[in-house]
């Protein structure tokens, strides 16, 4: 999968794609990841972003010829041979919530170009003209998309065949799509400071462990997921 992240703070991404999964998705050439800078597609002398607010009002809001500048390269200098179409996604507190369901889908796209919004928002002319899948990661306001792009990126990237190995691909189905939280998993020592590893865990009884693991699983979502899923809107 090919990621091109546009946003006007790249060393924002300092490290996140050398390490952990993105590093050995990136090594198995499953991720191309790229960072552009919005700010080398302007042709003002002062490199401008953003301005003000047309009728007044708070913040700045980013100017649409930057973005659409950025993207028109992207498309045309990462997309070959006149390949694939890019999914372009636009990271607003506005946006879709994403979830587990949204990057799956988004997992089997071949190529996502990732906008970052800052300051007050976009000039809505770049929601005009690119039409883009707009995401939120939640509900609370972050200073930027760069945080949320990152998110993203990551939940999807694990998702991609072929990054994680088997055993945790498996995992990942029996889970399927977070509507169940995770169970307590122990490792050793078998006791720490007073505190033991439940016994069932130890008892080689498979039967035993799936049935409390399935307990456990369902007693936490209860607890932490209190039937939000039922009352959420669709
Ligand atoms: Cl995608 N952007 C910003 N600025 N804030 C957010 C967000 C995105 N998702 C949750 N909060």
């Amino acid at each position: 999968m090919k990621v091109d992240v546009l946003t006007l703070f790249p060393g924002m991404f300092g490290g996140v794609f050398a390490e952990s999964i993105l590093r050995i998705a990136r090594e198995k050439r499953l991720l191309d990841v790229r960072v552009w800078n919005i700010r080398d597609f302007t042709s003002d002398r002062h490199r401008t972003v953003d301005d003000k607010p047309y009728g007044g009002g708070p913040g700045m809001v980013m100017k649409v010829e930057p973005v659409l500048e950025c993207v028109s390269h992207v498309l045309a200098t990462r997309v070959e041979g006149g390949g694939e179409e890019a999914k372009i996604v636009l990271l607003t507190p506005q946006g879709r919530r994403f979830d587990q369901v949204m990057a799956r889908e988004l997992s089997e796209v071949p190529h996502l170009v990732l906008i970052c919004g800052h300051y007050e928002g976009f000039d809505e002319r770049i929601r005009l003209a690119l039409e883009p899948e707009e995401l939120s990661i939640g509900d609370y306001v972050l200073s930027g998309g760069e945080a949320a792009a990152t998110v993203v990126i990551d939940a999807v990237t694990r998702l991609i065949p072929g990054v994680l190995g088997s055993f945790e691909s498996v995992r990942e189905e029996s889970f399927s799509d977070g509507d169940q939280l995770e169970y307590p998993q122990y490792t050793r020592p078998a006791e720490f400071r007073g505190m033991e590893v439940p016994d069932v865990l130890r008892s080689g009884d498979h039967e035993k462990i799936r049935a409390w693991r399935e307990k456990m699983s369902r007693e936490r979502t209860q607890s932490r997921r209190p039937k939000e899923r039922f009352d959420e809107a669709p």
